[in-house]
């Protein structure tokens, strides 16, 4: 069986170092072959038919607006009003006393996707935190009990089947949230666009909309805070440049406020669409990939260099090389003769094996799991009942109707060829969905029919949905399938609730200086969005990083959740003693320290499923009228107690870090520092300048042995602990550091004690 595999054929080729759209072009015909370029082209012309013959409805943008007209008659009810003007109609609710929703008819109500809570009690207007002031005209302000307006809103406007939302924002008001973007940390003086996609190759600072937008924004100024959720699936555009103007393409416009501070209203937004789950200990390990370990035999020896080097690894990602022709829940049987062989010959070394699993179904006859899927009517369908189809990897492809619940089922239940061949952990990609173009709209035509659970609608309202769905899919069949273990995916899209199914990662970045920056931002906007799990390819996924650079990354990652390496088919290596060339060193201490930090960052993680808090955290996290806080976008808060300031510039000895109020101590030790200004720290190529709050306990895994490393006396910190899989017993430790230095421990739940010593750093 001979395959076109570009890992295989290209991996010798250079990256150029700016490749324009036509070297892009010819590079995907090259990596392509000319048999699926041909049905790229077709598949480009055909989905220009089909806009033309089917066109999506367009909100008229350029016609004047309707406005709502003028209040006609309002009624109150136990938990807000009804309002109903001339040409639109207003429902306001409490359904707590801070969480507060908001919705324009006409159009339709979303189907409820994000939402994980629904059984609300409400609460009346009196009790509620917020005052809601209706204007004859529809205008909204929303105005906190001690009198701070946090938001006013214009009159929404009605263009054709699109919604126009205004709101006046304050000034110096910042803005941070909007899923993942590469856009500076404060989005204020930007535009982002909500639509689910590739960059088309690979993206840098400034790029935008990218895989995974969602339509929720914190908003920070003098009189308060608060955050804002439109639970609108359809393509929009949101301009904070002057106030904010919001354009939503279609549907009613539902939007949810909740009140500050941003780390309560974080609570409850992930109340409202649900909270992280708790993963396998092990992915917070370190993972190694890269697109193109096309055998077992190059999986070993990857492993082999990772024991040679002495550097520890916990999983192995394997990315679309090992199916068969690309096709989804297939092996390549002839490259990985047995992989369940491979997958437990790694467990014994404490490595975990993760598949990766397209959006795209081969159209295929005799594949089964298109054969299965075509017989069923599983398929999305064409408005004239054909099955759409575009290109991706396996040439012609279908796309599940993942807003099909049967669908859902039947997919999710697909995992188990994967499960059977030894996969641990899944990595979802393409899942914008992304189909091939020749610089046209690479993804399905709009009016593609799906299923909405029983309602009906058009791709234009599934598509910022479908990632979520099909992580939903894979995670409930993860459950049924394997329900002894917990489900672990990571996907390059999402929305809303995402963080109930998957974590994700930042996609296709170039390696390049400015992009290590960025990564910050993201990875701090993606976190206030309430998708905390996240993390870079490290090095870059396009290019050829200096030593320095992936080093530095190689740091920066170890303080987030997914601390894994990954790159294109055709970079050279990037296993950490290729690409650190020289500085190997560092990379092993960084991995040391990452298994040392294991039981704070999954007692992090833990606190996450509880509370909704991203691991990481801007440093205006805990004070919001801090100023000096407010726009760092260069150092970050790892969990309750940990501040990290990664060195981001090339030929860095030493950094700025801007510390908090309050006394800091250097991780490793050293004399405390005093808060509240500049300082500048020392940060040779091989240190991460990372500083614990006075007054903490940090659970550290000392070579298997639980030590309490107390910064100053007292302190206080807490251990979450279990198996590090499944579903059984659990503890929580809450420790105690008397200023005498006596330590105190209050237990909870039936997981066995590890037993903490005390390390005291004065
Ligand atoms: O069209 O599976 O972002 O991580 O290596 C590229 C191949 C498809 C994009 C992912 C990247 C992955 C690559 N994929």
């Amino acid at each position: 069986m001979t395959k076109r595999e570009p890992a295989k054929l290209l991996r010798r080729l250079r990256p150029a170092k700016e490749p324009g759209k036509l070297h892009q072009a010819l590079d995907g015909i090259r990596v392509l072959g000319p048999r699926k370029s041909w049905q790229v082209a077709l598949s480009t012309a055909t989905h220009a038919y089909w806009d033309w013959r089917y066109p999506a409805p367009r909100p008229t943008w350029d016609a004047p607006g309707s406005t709502p007209g003028c209040l006609l008659a309002r009624d109150e009810c136990p938990d807000g009003f009804n309002a109903r003007f001339e040409r639109a109609d207003l429902e306001v609710r409490f359904l707590a006393a801070d969480l507060l929703r908001v919705t324009w008819h006409p159009g339709l109500d979303p189907v409820p996707y994000a939402i994980e809570r629904h059984d609300w009690a409400g609460t009346a207007p009196e009790a509620a935190e917020l005052a809601v002031d209706l204007s004859d005209d529809g205008a909204l302000a929303f105005t906190t009990n001690d009198g701070r307006l946090l938001r006013r809103d214009s009159p929404p406007q009605r263009h054709g089947d699109g919604w126009h939302h205004g709101a006046a924002l304050h000034d110096g008001e910042r803005v941070h949230g909007l899923g993942e973007r590469a856009l500076p940390f404060d989005l204020r003086g930007h535009s982002v666009e909500i639509w689910n996609r590739g960059p088309g190759g690979r993206y840098g600072p400034g790029v935008d909309p990218l895989y995974l937008c969602v339509p929720v924004y914190v908003g920070l100024h003098d009189e308060g805070s608060y955050l804002v959720f439109y639970e609108n699936s359809h393509r929009a555009r949101l301009s904070f440049e002057d106030d904010l103007d919001a354009r939503f393409d279609g549907g009613a416009l539902r939007y949810y406020v909740v009140p500050g501070p941003v780390p309560r209203a974080l609570e409850r937004f992930t109340e409202l669409t649900g909270r992280p789950f708790l993963p396998p200990k092990w992915v917070l390990g370190y993972h190694q990939s890269r697109w193109g370990y096309c055998s077992a035999q190059e999986v070993r020896d990857v492993v082999d260099g990772f024991e040679r080097h002495d550097l520890p690894l916990d999983a192995i990602e394997l990315d679309i090389e090992y199916m068969d022709e690309y096709r989804d829940f297939t092996v390549d049987d002839e490259d990985f003769p047995d992989m369940q062989g491979l997958s437990s010959e790694l467990e014994a070394k404490g490595i975990r094996l993760t598949m990766i699993v397209d959006a795209g179904v081969h159209r295929k006859r005799g594949y089964r799991v298109y054969d299965e899927g075509h017989a069923q009517g599983r398929f999305c369908r064409l408005p004239n009942g054909r099955e759409m189809r575009g290109v991706v990897w396996p040439g012609w492809a279908a796309f599940p109707d993942i807003t099909d619940p049967d669908t859902r089922r039947w997919w999710g239940g697909q995992y188990q060829a994967l499960l059977d061949a030894g996969a641990d952990g899944f990595w979802h990609d393409m899942n914008e969905p992304t189909t091939f173009s020749l610089g046209g709209e690479d993804w399905p035509p709009l009016m593609t029919r799906h299923a909405m659970d029983g309602r009906g609608g058009s791709h234009a309202e599934a598509h910022n949905l479908y990632a979520l769905l099909m992580a939903r899919a894979a995670f409930e069949g993860l459950r049924r399938l394997r329900p002894h273990r917990r489900p672990w995916l990571f996907s390059r899209s999402g929305w809303a609730g995402l963080q109930r199914y998957a974590w994700n990662w930042t996609g296709d970045t170039v390696s390049t200086w400015p992009t290590l920056h960025q990564t910050v931002s993201t990875v701090l906007g993606l976190s206030l969005s309430g998708l905390g799990f996240t993390g870079p390819d490290i090095g870059g996924y396009q290019g050829d990083p200096s030593p320095e650079l992936y080093v530095r990354w190689f740091e920066l990652a170890t303080f987030l959740p997914l601390f894994r390496t990954h790159c294109a088919y055709d970079n050279p290596p990037r296993e950490p003693w290729a690409a650190a060339k020289g500085l190997t060193d560092a990379v092993r201490a960084h991995l040391r320290l990452r298994r040392r930090l294991m039981p704070y960052l999954y007692t992090t993680a833990w606190q996450a499923t509880q509370t909704g808090w991203p691991p990481i955290r801007p440093l205006f996290w805990e004070d919001e009228a801090d100023q000096r806080l407010a726009r760092v976008d260069d150092a970050f808060f790892l969990g309750d107690h940990l501040l990290v300031a990664p060195v981001l510039t090339e030929g860095a000895q030493s950094r700025r870090v801007v510390l908090p109020k309050g006394t800091w101590y250097p991780l490793d030790g050293g004399e405390s520092i005093e808060g509240g200004g500049v300082i500048e720290v020392a940060a040779p190529v091989d240190h991460t300048p990372v500083f614990v709050r006075s007054g903490a306990a940090i659970p550290m895994d000392e070579d298997g042995e639980l030590k309490l490393h107390a910064y100053g006396a007292p302190a206080h910190g807490v251990l979450y602990s279990d198996a590090g899989d499944g579903y059984g017993l659990w503890r929580v430790d809450r420790f105690t550091v008397s200023d005498r230095g006596a330590l105190e421990t209050s237990g909870e739940g039936d997981y066995p004690s590890a037993g903490a010593q005390l390390h005291l750093h004065r």
